[in-house]
């Protein structure tokens, strides 16, 4: 039988750590044959709260659930990490700038990017969906020298999975009918869907769509705001989409994605489409042996190439942000 696998989730006493945590227990993280131990990190107030989480799992049975540990340093949580889902984050208060919250999360990200460094295991993966995600990982990937800059990657896998339905909507097709579909930049309100490139049944997917006004008035604004319409709805953020979309990046990052398709994930630039090169943006990337690679030589139309500016932008101006901060 194979040795288990180091999971630590951070902030597992939030509500997307509540989704996420008995579904990686459960396998669907790394496969049905892969056995787990789960590494729990919190604050100090969330560590009892985590606990009782700990004590459902363990009422659920899990036969691949190998063990438990809560911790409240980052230092021990971290230790012999396999895989690393970077969660908690300090959520956006009332009348703070964007400066602010860079700074707040800096206190978070920067340290755990040094207890990754000291203590994980050699073939770490970390994954960022605490916001602002994309710079979050660059924080740490900065505050882990030791660690190849590849394994630092954030999530924009639900906006990915939210255009994919959308555009499923759209058609009245199944999702299974769509590939190569792409979300380019930041995940936030600036990240651009591209269905100019996606595929429908094997046709372009802006073809088949024929309806500039929709894409641009009603399918980009729709998947970028998504996170504010469900707070809206739910009356509190997404977190088992969120937590589903963590499973599949992990899931695709390890296992590989399918021949003839490609998803999107936050990945360190290497200059490719003119990303300035170590900026965390989301690409349409493969996975092969367990390494995302950036799909090559995509054209970028005038429309597309302006819309991946702007969000690139915003990436250079949040990075600029830390810098100066001397957080990266
Ligand atoms: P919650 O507020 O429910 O949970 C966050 C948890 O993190 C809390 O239990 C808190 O105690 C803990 N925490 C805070 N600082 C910590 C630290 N330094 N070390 C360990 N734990 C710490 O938030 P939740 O709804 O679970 O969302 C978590 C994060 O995901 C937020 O930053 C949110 O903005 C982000 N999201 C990212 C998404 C993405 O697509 N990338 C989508 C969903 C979500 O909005």
């Amino acid at each position: 039988s194979t040795a288990p696998v180091n999971v630590t989730v951070t902030g597992a006493a939030g509500q997307i750590g509540y989704a996420l945590l008995f579904r990686i227990a459960s396998g669907q993280l790394l496969g049905a044959d892969t056995p787990v131990k789960l590494r729990l990190l919190e604050i100090p107030q969330g560590v009892k709260a985590a606990e009782g989480t700990a004590m459902e799992l363990d009422d659920c049975a899990f036969p691949l659930l190998r063990g438990i540990d809560i911790f409240d340093d980052p230092r021990q949580g971290f230790e012999g990490a396999n895989i690393a889902l970077l969660v908690g984050a300090r959520p956006r208060g009332k009348g703070m700038e964007r400066g602010d919250l860079l700074e707040a999360n800096g206190g978070i990200f920067k340290p755990q990017g040094e207890a990754i460094n000291a203590g994980a295991a050699d073939d770490i993966r970390v994954l960022v969906v605490g916001n602002p995600a994309n710079t979050n990982a660059l924080i740490a990937q900065n505050h882990a020298p030791d660690v190849p800059a590849e394994r630092f990657t954030a999530m924009t896998r639900l906006d990915h999975n939210r255009a994919l339905t959308q555009l499923a909507k759209k058609l009245d097709v199944s999702i299974n009918d769509i590939k190569k579909l792409t979300i380019w930049g930041n995940h936030s309100a600036t990240q651009y869907p591209d269905l100019f490139h996606a595929e429908v049944n094997g046709a372009n997917a802006a073809q088949a769509v024929n309806d500039q006004a929709w894409l641009e008035n009603d399918f980009i604004p729709t998947v970028a705001k998504r996170g504010a319409a469900i707070i809206e709805a739910r009356g509190a953020s997404s977190a088992a989409s969120a937590a589903n979309a963590a499973i599949d990046h992990v899931h695709d990052w390890v296992n590989g994605t399918p021949e003839g398709d490609w998803t999107s994930a936050a990945i360190p630039s290497d200059g490719s489409y003119g990303v300035p090169e170590g900026l965390i943006s989301s690409f349409p990337v493969v996975s092969r042996n367990g390494r995302w690679e950036i799909v090559q030589g995509l054209e970028i139309d005038e429309f597309s190439r302006s819309r991946i500016d702007a969000s690139v932008q915003e990436l250079v101006e949040e990075r600029d942000t830390v810098r100066k901060l001397g957080l990266v």
